[in-house]
């Protein structure tokens, strides 16, 4: 057993080894990148066409990883990406970076990850470290994962080892670019656990060792339940202090001075991204399975689910105070991305706000100038241009992603009326903006 340890400690350590990241999206291109960029030889292996011929066209289309990186990795030839499972006889280290999206509205769906682990146990080179970084339940790399490879005669500790480290990607920010993130690893073993962290000594400053694949999982799981009701909590709050005549925008700011024991979030038109909204749902569906029902998290979660509805309940109350109907209404959204400053709808909030006042009939566009056009479900839409005769003709503009591109004292001097649910305004208003 411990001869296949110590041979790949070994070639780990010399950096004689070679990564399959699986899966290139905003998680596995990333990393890919980083590991290439170290001179780590990385194959990428992808099921999606239009991102592998993106790759073979030296491309990027994930925002974190210029095309100036990608064409510098391909051209050092440390990098490449391919369709094909078989590519694994040449690996070492294999890490799965594939999506974990929810069946319906509270669901786990691991499909994709089952179905990455059927091939790796097809073709895995005997003595590999298998690495989850997709975000899942704590339990699923012992009791999903070990069992289907298991099942292919495949032994723990001397065909393969097993680890699990969550990503930690934020989407957009520049400040902490993916070597500036601690990397926490835990293995089914302690071999396991080590081979993890000396993979991403490579590529990470600081690598964070805990006792279980499990306990890594529910360390995932525990940052964003963290974020999920923290963030609910201030929605609820913002629908409280409306009620209270209170600016909860002061509020926070106020309280922010405080320099322990707080940390500020902000109200929201709801929830969206790859992470916060379905993450902690992972952790609830888990959690049922022990008899024990979160009733923090469901709550959070409805209470976001309900922000879009709650922004528009707003705009309605604000324009019959106009004398206005809503369904007699033209209403400009802008901002349809899940948040500022990048181009990714997934669970946006403005899509929720804009599939609702078009089922209320109401006249909807929207201006983003990140997302040229929306085809989204039965949304097919152009984003407008911003001028002056354009933004006149709309009854209430609603600021629904706040991206730093946008010239919003333009878009205040020359609409009706504006639902701010960002805060851009902060305290400027002339009357003519009502904040969430
Ligand atoms: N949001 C609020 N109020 C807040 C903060 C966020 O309404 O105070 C909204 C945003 O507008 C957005 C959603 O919540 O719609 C999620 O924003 P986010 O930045 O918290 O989440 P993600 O999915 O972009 O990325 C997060 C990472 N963000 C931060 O830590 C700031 C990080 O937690 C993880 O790396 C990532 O989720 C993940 O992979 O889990």
């Amino acid at each position: 057993m411990d001869k296949q340890f110590l041979n790949l400690e070994q070639k780990i350590s010399k950096k004689k080894f070679k990564i399959a990241v699986i899966g290139l999206g905003y998680v596995g291109l990333p990393l890919a990148v980083e590991f290439a960029k170290k001179s780590i030889e990385v194959i990428g292996i992808e099921i999606d066409r239009d991102r592998l011929k993106n790759i073979a066209n030296k491309k990027s289309y994930i925002s974190d990883v210029s095309t100036k990186e990608l064409r510098h990795v391909l051209g050092k030839g440390t990098f490449r990406a391919s369709g094909d499972f078989h590519v694994l006889k040449e690996t070492d280290v294999i890490i799965i970076c594939v999506p974990t999206p929810l069946k319906g509205k509270y669901l786990p769906d691991i499909t994709y990850i089952e179905q990455a682990v059927v091939s790796i146990g097809r073709h895995l080179r005997k003595g590999s470290l298998v690495i989850l970084e997709s975000t899942t339940y704590p339990g699923t790399t012992d009791e999903v994962i070990l069992p289907i490879l298991e099942k292919q005669g495949l032994k723990h500790g001397k065909d393969f080892f097993l680890s699990f480290s969550p990503e930690r990607i934020d989407p957009g920010n520049k400040s902490y670019p993916v070597h500036k993130i601690p990397k926490v690893v835990g293995g089914l073993s302690k071999q396991a656990t080590k081979l993890a962290e000396l993979v991403y000594r490579n590529i990470i400053d600081q690598v964070v060792t805990v006792s279980s694949a499990r306990a890594a999982e529910a360390v995932k799981l525990l940052e964003n339940t963290f974020r999920l009701i923290n963030i609910a909590a201030i929605d609820e709050l913002s629908m409280m202090a409306h009620k209270m005549g209170i600016d909860i925008w002061e509020v926070i700011k106020a309280a922010s001075t405080k320099p322990f024991g707080f940390m500020p979030f902000y109200p929201g038109p709801g929830v969206g991204g790859h992470c916060i909204p379905k993450d902690p749902l992972y952790l609830y569906w888990k959690a049922k399975h022990f008899g024990f029902r979160s009733r923090f998290i469901k709550l959070a979660s409805d209470i976001i689910n309900y922000m879009p509805e709650y922004v528009i309940e707003r705009v309605e109350e604000k324009l019959k105070a106009a004398r206005k109907s809503l369904g007699k209404a033209r209403v400009l959204v802008v901002g349809v991305t899940y948040k500022r400053n990048i181009k990714d709808l997934r669970k946006s909030p403005s899509i929720d706000i804009i599939n609702t006042l078009l089922k209320k009939g109401v006249n909807v566009s929207y201006h983003d100038p990140l997302i040229p056009f929306l085809k989204f479900g039965h949304i097919n839409l152009k984003s407008v241009m911003l001028n002056k005769a354009i933004l006149g003709k709309f009854d209430c503009v609603i600021i629904a992603t706040d991206h730093d591109c946008l010239d919003y004292g333009f878009i205040l001097k020359n609409s009706k009326f504006i639902f701010d649910t960002r805060n851009v305004y902060h305290g400027a208003s002339e009357g003519k903006v009502t904040k969430l």
